[in-house]
């Protein structure tokens, strides 16, 4: 199971979402918080809530998605990163609304529909992650504009030198570089050395981060870092946002 299957997986079967929704909410600005954090220095970190995933299998039970949630802001987060995709990494939708805690949340899937970003919305996310390998030019560039319409501003996931041009033309403020890859699920840390000079804008290292050391590596790159299956292996994820 790669990342291409489980994109395919999410299409099939996929109901776009029909739900009315009011944009009543402004949605909290996740490029705001990682500079807030910097400026009081924090470790800028978004703290991911991921009960499972397809290499590791189960993480963690989550039971309580807006304990944990309060628990990443009570030491320090910048953001919480959920995991909505059911079969593969054990998340939800409801876990996306219950994670709502006053730091901006991400919606962490594989979107491929508008309606996924109406839905991500209603559901009280303030950005959502969007994989560029997935689309191409014009199509991403559409799916920035649709997040920007419900004053989202989206993750763009770069994983190469062509996603970076890709995300470029998109215009999107913020990018995430995974450093795992999504053919073979291995992680290479040095990818966000390779990549980070590439782009302007606001930079997040993601996947594969265990360690303080990698977490410092990795932001002398990167303007911020995230993380979930180190903080969910973790018998206490708070702390282990401190360490
Ligand atoms: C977190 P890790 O190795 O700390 O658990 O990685 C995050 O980067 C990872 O969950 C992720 C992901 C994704 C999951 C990055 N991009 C796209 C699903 C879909």
């Amino acid at each position: 199971m790669n990342f291409t299957d489980i994109f395919q997986s999410r299409k099939e079967g996929y109901v776009p979402f029909e739900g009315e929704v009011i944009r009543d909410r402004k949605p909290i600005s996740l490029i705001g918080s990682i500079k807030m954090a910097r400026r009081e220095g924090r470790s800028p970190v978004i703290a991911e809530i991921k009960p499972a995933s397809p290499t590791a299998g189960l993480l963690r039970r989550i039971d309580d998605p807006a304990a944990m949630a309060y628990t990443f802001k009570q030491n320090g987060a910048c953001g919480i990163s959920v995991l909505t995709e059911p079969k593969y990494f054990g998340g939800s939708l409801e876990s996306l609304r219950k994670a709502k805690c006053g730091l901006p949340v991400l919606r962490k899937d594989f979107i491929f529909h508008p309606s996924q970003i109406r839905e991500s919305y209603a559901y009280g996310a303030d950005s959502v992650l969007l994989i560029a390998s997935f689309f191409d030019e014009d199509g991403l560039a559409k799916m920035v504009k649709e997040s920007r319409h419900y004053g989202m501003e989206p993750l763009v996931e770069v994983h190469c030198e062509g996603d970076v041009e890709k995300a470029k033309s998109s215009g999107t403020a913020l990018y995430a570089i995974n450093n795992r890859d999504k053919d073979t699920l291995k992680v290479d840390l040095s990818r966000t050395g390779r990549l980070a000079p590439l782009i302007r804008g606001v930079k997040v290292s993601a996947s594969g981060i265990e360690t303080p050391e990698q977490l410092k590596t990795v932001l002398e790159y990167c303007d911020a870092a995230l993380i979930g299956s180190a903080l969910m292996r973790h018998p206490e994820p708070g702390k282990a946002l401190r360490a």
